[in-house]
């Protein structure tokens, strides 16, 4: 990839709605980024290999855990922090802000929120400091849009649980330490499981041929009869809202990573624009060229702003599960727009890895299907205005 030269755009002067530590954890995870990331995430894309080496640099930062509390090993810091580290990292690569999405929001949330003291002692130090990696399984082969239908289960044996079943498209599974999986117990009731690697039965082979994604390693969970400790049990909150409640958090993430990565196409896109020269001048100087930079720059600020205002409502804990999804479905569309659009710009180098946008490109394409896709985020706006649900 060509040197990483990016410049954020704020073109509405929102720094100004910063406050110093925000834009001090903002500034070090955007240098982290640039130093860390940028060097060597087109040849890890290419490869399909997630980069091990960047586990460390991405604790540091305060990307595994921004707002556990620092007595569980956490950053302790607040919403809008969370989010521009999110944004910050996916500027990157979204691979890269996936395995940081997944550890903090689907892993240390919900051991945080639902598990004993005895589990968050044991398991979130390890976490934040990405000693252990973790994955979250709620995905099955045929239940995706439609978790509640899920088949894996559990039953009580008396001094043990016994688990069955398979999961599907999971990130971090092929590694991680650690799955936090939800499961139905004899009566239905969707139950969180806190299942390790080396358990007897259980498997997680990895997916491959992937054209998104690929700097993300995704694979199975397969539990063949495994024998769960009792003391594995997430205790404190059960029911498919468990699992929808750690989405919120990690839907919030990604409402701000998309951000970032419309920002670096649109940044990545101007800087071509104002250097090639076709008929004798900058393509920058032609107004198709300038109508879609320019409807960039809207469509980012718009979404900004939209984004700094759940991020204050997010921190007030007032940010509603329906808000959380417009801002997720708004941002990770307009991100992907943008890197269509952004790759129009740079013509036939526009496809090549000297650049990041067709990566962006096509990385978006997961982020827009996972944490619910695009459209299931629509019936939740739609459910939320009409009190009617359309999912059924
Ligand atoms: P529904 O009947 O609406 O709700 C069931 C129960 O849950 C409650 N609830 C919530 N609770 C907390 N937080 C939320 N956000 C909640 N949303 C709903 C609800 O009140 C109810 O409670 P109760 O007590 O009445 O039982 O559920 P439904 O079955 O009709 O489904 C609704 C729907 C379709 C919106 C939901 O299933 C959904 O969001 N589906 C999308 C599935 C999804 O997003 N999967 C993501 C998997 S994880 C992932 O993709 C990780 S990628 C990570 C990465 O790499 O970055
Ligand atoms: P389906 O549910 O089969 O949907 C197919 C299409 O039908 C979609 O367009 C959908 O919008 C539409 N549709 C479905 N229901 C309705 C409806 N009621 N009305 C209208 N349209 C509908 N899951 C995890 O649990 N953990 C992970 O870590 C994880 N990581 C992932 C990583 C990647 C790279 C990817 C691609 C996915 C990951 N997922 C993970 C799974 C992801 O959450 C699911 O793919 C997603 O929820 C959609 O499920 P599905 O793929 O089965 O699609």
């Amino acid at each position: 990839m060509s040197q990483d030269l990016f410049q954020a755009p704020d073109y509405f002067q929102l720094d100004d709605l910063l406050t110093e530590e925000h834009k001090l954890v903002r500034d070090a995870a955007r240098e982290w980024v640039k130093r860390e990331v940028s060097p060597i995430i087109e040849e890890a894309a290419q490869k399909a290999e997630f980069p091990t080496s960047i586990i460390k640099g991405l604790a540091e930062i305060g990307a595994f855990g921004p707002y556990i509390p620092e007595e569980y090993g956490g950053a302790g810091l607040d919403q809008i922090s969370y989010g521009l580290i999110m944004q910050e990292i996916e500027r990157g690569d979204s691979g890269v802000r996936s395995t940081a999405s997944v550890q903090s929001s689907l892993v240390m949330y919900p051991i945080w929120k639902y598990g004993t003291e005895a589990q968050k002692q044991k398991y979130l130090p390890k976490l934040a400091s990405g000693e252990f990696m973790g994955c979250f399984g709620l995905t099955e082969p045929d239940h995706g849009s439609n978790p509640s239908g899920m088949v894996t289960n559990i039953k009580d044996m008396g001094d043990h649980y016994i688990l069955n079943g398979a999961k599907m498209w999971i990130s971090n599974a092929p590694f991680a330490d650690v799955a936090v999986v939800w499961a139905k117990n004899e009566a239905g009731r969707i139950k969180g499981l806190l299942v390790e690697r080396g358990m007897e039965g259980f498997t997680t082979p990895e997916t491959h041929n992937k054209w998104s994604l690929r700097t993300s390693s995704t694979g199975e969970l397969i539990f063949d009869n495994v024998k769960i400790p009792k003391e594995n049990m997430l205790t404190e909150k059960d029911g498919l809202g468990a699992p929808l409640g750690c989405l919120d958090s990690a839907r919030y993430g990604i409402a701000w990573g998309a951000i970032g990565a419309a920002m670096d196409c649109y940044d990545t896109a101007l800087r071509y624009a104002k250097q090639r020269i076709q008929f004798g001048k900058p393509i920058a100087g032609f107004q198709l060229q300038q109508k879609k930079l320019a409807e960039m720059i809207t469509e980012i600020t718009k979404a900004q702003l939209l984004t700094w205002r759940l991020g204050v409502l997010k921190n007030e804990d007032r940010a509603t599960t329906a808000q959380i999804s417009m801002c997720k479905r708004n941002n990770v569309d307009m991100a992907l727009k943008i890197a269509r659009e952004a790759r129009q710009v740079l013509g036939a180098m526009g496809i090549t890895g000297e650049y990041s946008i067709m990566r962006h490109m096509m990385n978006l394409e997961s982020v827009i299907t996972y944490e619910g896709t695009h459209d299931i985020h629509l019936l939740i706006t739609g459910f939320d205005i009409t009190g009617i649900p359309a999912f059924k």
